[in-house]
């Protein structure tokens, strides 16, 4: 190591703050010249939609030097936790038959991931696919397996239909056709992304899936690769919306892969959205948002409608970032 590079980053050191890789893309660009460079890493906190609460809960564990995995765990919990979140969690809307699925999944830095899938009476599906990752040698478990799994850990069975969302399922039948749909703003699965002190990714994601859905029917939320991926040397990315169509893209993994070949954040969330959009040139009747986080800790966020926005959470502060769309209005 040249002896300058080598005293800048023991200044780092000295100072407290400590390094982390550029990404392997900007590594690559430049002919592995960089690759001694450093960057100072700085916690940071991402989510889908304007989750206040969550994002605040992961950013306490964050600015106090707890790990990435713990911020994500306990931010995204405090959405399952709101019973008024009908999209998450108790008080999840059902599925067609009043059964409230929920299915969820977390990935930690070193690439393990657990999920829970169509899972049934049981309040936090995150803690559930958390202990899929830690306690199995599997990565998913559903329906059934996941709940009796629950309970061998000590989870305890809950009537997650709230009476609200009961009474709305039952007005619902009167004129359902069965054609469950995720309408442009009916919908805030929590997707959250979060870097700590170490410079470690992890990430969680979690939802009651698309309401009034088939009963069995899972969308890309719980799927790893689709609702959520993470690569701790280059960065990560989750989702949100019309699932069916994330799954048909793998679309967090693909947003992962476009940062590693030298895509920003923002620029592998637009390419996200435009190949949903490729692949569906008749029909844009349906919402979806993607937000990605690099291991330089910058971010970006892109969707189809506008409305979608983003949290962000760190030293800078507390922002609901507005997300670009590939319609403008
Ligand atoms: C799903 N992606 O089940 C989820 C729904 C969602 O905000 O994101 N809702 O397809």
């Amino acid at each position: 190591m040249q002896r300058r590079k080598f005293l800048k980053n023991s200044t780092a050191a000295t100072a407290g703050l400590i390094s982390a890789p550029l990404m392997a893309g900007q590594t690559n660009a430049l002919n592995n010249q960089i690759t001694n460079t450093t960057v100072a890493v700085k916690p940071i906190v991402i989510c889908t939609w304007d989750f206040h609460n969550a994002s605040s809960k992961a950013w306490e564990i964050l600015k106090d030097g707890g790990s990435s995995l713990d911020a994500v765990t306990e931010g995204v919990m405090v959405e399952e936790n709101d019973v008024n979140n009908q999209t998450v969690g108790i008080g999840g809307r059902p599925d067609r038959d009043g059964n409230v699925t929920l299915d969820s999944c977390i990935m930690d830095k070193d690439g393990n991931c657990g999920a829970v899938l169509a899972m049934q009476n049981i309040a936090n599906p995150i803690l559930v696919a958390r202990k899929v990752m830690e306690e199995t040698p599997h990565v998913m478990l559903a329906g059934k397996g996941a709940e009796q799994f629950a309970h061998e850990m000590g989870f305890k069975k809950t009537n997650l239909l709230t009476e609200k969302s009961k009474q709305e399922w039952i007005e619902w039948q009167k004129t359902a056709q069965y054609k469950p749909i995720i309408n442009i703003e009916n919908h805030d699965t929590i997707g959250m992304l979060a870097i700590d002190a170490n410079g470690d990714i992890s990430g969680a994601c979690t939802t009651s899936g698309m309401g009034y859905k088939m009963a069995g029917r899972v969308g890309d939320s719980p799927i790893i690769g689709a609702g959520l991926f993470v690569d701790n040397e280059v960065g990560g990315a989750t989702a949100t919306g019309v699932g069916e169509e994330v799954v048909r893209t793998v679309g967090s993994f693909l947003i992962v892969e476009l940062m590693r070949q030298g895509k920003s954040p923002q620029e592998a969330c637009k390419e996200g959205v435009e190949r949903i959009m490729a692949k569906n040139k008749d029909r844009d009747d349906f919402q979806i948002g993607f937000i990605a986080i690099n291991k330089a800790g910058e971010t970006g966020g892109y969707c189809i409608h506008p409305g979608f926005t983003y949290r962000s959470y760190s030293e800078e502060g507390h922002v609901n970032n507005p997300s670009e769309s590939y319609i403008k209005s």
